[in-house]
């Protein structure tokens, strides 16, 4: 009988990207670098730091004004150490002021958020890693900005790291979803579930209720429907959850169905919601598809649209396809027709 052999990561995304018709090698040694940055980042976030410092602000911010913690810096050190090693030439993260050149002539471009839900950090909550890796276009070597305005639609792989009870890699190269898990013990990425396809039919929303107030017509409407539950139109009961970590809320989405919301709303700076589009709401976009789920937001198909700057923000609506296409058809429903009466308050 024959042993059964347990294929590596690579091996299984180099059969993904040959169905996806992609150029493989490259992608796949940039993705095997961001697991070697994200095993050691496990073993950062696991290992409790002495003076409990990891959380700490270290007294300085990013190009968007968010203080950065300690385990950000680190993040962020390790990930583009490894993209730097995997040759990559046009880099953007969330912590860097604007896009740099790595390596010149490089011919992948990588766009990451090293750390999302640092928040998180000091309550023992759930963070993440979220990457997207897109061709580096003629002209990136002089200006690397090139490559990340591009749309979604060229983005070549994607993929979030969960730092949760396990460190999980949800990852896509254009050919379906695969979850991995990381083994501490040999800190290799094993294969957990293969071509994850988001299920229908989730009655759960994830949205910061706290933001009710703020919210405009099409999304409180929305979501009051889920609060009439089956007494109201929806004739269903909803339940929620918030996990202020985008990464932790879309992987619960990718397993048990459901939409996760990140609104534009009618605060000063939340015009455009507060996720970015090319590091954050374009790769889970781009996984969400991938799994058969959708992402808009509100009026346009993420993966369609393109930044103007490097940290442009974008409203973010995604998860299952029918939720979404609901939550899309109100967002085009004139004013005047949503009615005045509702649970929640709401803005002018
Ligand atoms: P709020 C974490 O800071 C993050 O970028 C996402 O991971 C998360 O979904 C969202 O912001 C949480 O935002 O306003 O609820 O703290």
């Amino acid at each position: 009988m024959l042993a059964h052999r347990v294929r590596s990561l690579s091996e299984i995304l180099t059969d993904r990207a040959r169905e996806a018709g992609g150029r493989s090698g490259e992608t796949i040694s940039l993705i095997e670098g961001l697991c070697g940055a994200a095993a050691q980042l496990a073993q950062r976030v696991a290992t409790p730091a002495a003076d409990g410092s990891l959380g700490d602000y270290v007294g300085a911010a990013n190009s968007d004004g968010d203080h950065q913690r300690l385990l950000d810096i680190v993040a962020e050190e390790l990930c583009q150490k490894a993209a730097a090693g995997a040759g990559v030439g046009p880099y953007l993260s969330e912590e860097t002021d604007g896009p740099l050149t790595l390596v010149r002539g490089g011919r992948l471009a990588l766009a990451i958020d090293p750390l999302d839900g640092s928040s998180n950090i000091a309550v023992n909550g759930v963070i993440g890693s979220i990457f997207a890796i897109f061709p580096a276009p003629q002209g990136a070597d002089r200006d690397p900005g090139l490559a990340f305005a591009q749309t979604g639609r060229g983005v070549i792989a994607a993929g979030f790291f969960m730092y949760g009870p396990q460190t999980r890699l949800v990852v896509s190269v254009g050919a379906g979803v695969d979850i991995f898990a990381l083994d501490p013990a040999s800190r290799g990425f094993v294969l957990m579930e293969e071509r994850v396809r988001l299920p229908g039919g989730g009655r759960e929303f994830a949205i910061n209720a706290a933001n009710a107030r703020y919210w405009r017509e099409p999304v409180r409407r929305y979501i009051d429907d889920c609060l009439a539950g089956a007494d109201g139109p929806r004739g269903e009961n909803f339940n929620m959850r918030w996990a202020g970590s985008m990464v932790a809320d879309v992987y619960r989405i990718l397993g048990r169905g459901g939409v996760f919301l990140y609104p534009a709303d009618v605060r000063p700076g939340y015009e455009r919601g507060r996720l970015r589009l090319v590091y954050e709401a374009l790769p889970m976009a781009f996984l969400v598809e991938q799994a058969g789920g959708a992402a808009t937001d509100g009026d346009t198909a993420i993966l369609d649209l393109s930044a103007a700057k490097p940290h442009q923000r974008a409203p973010v609506i995604l998860g299952d396809a029918d939720e979404v296409a609901i939550l899309r058809s109100l967002h085009m429903t004139p004013q005047d027709q949503f009615p005045r009466t509702s649970r929640l308050s709401v803005a002018g």
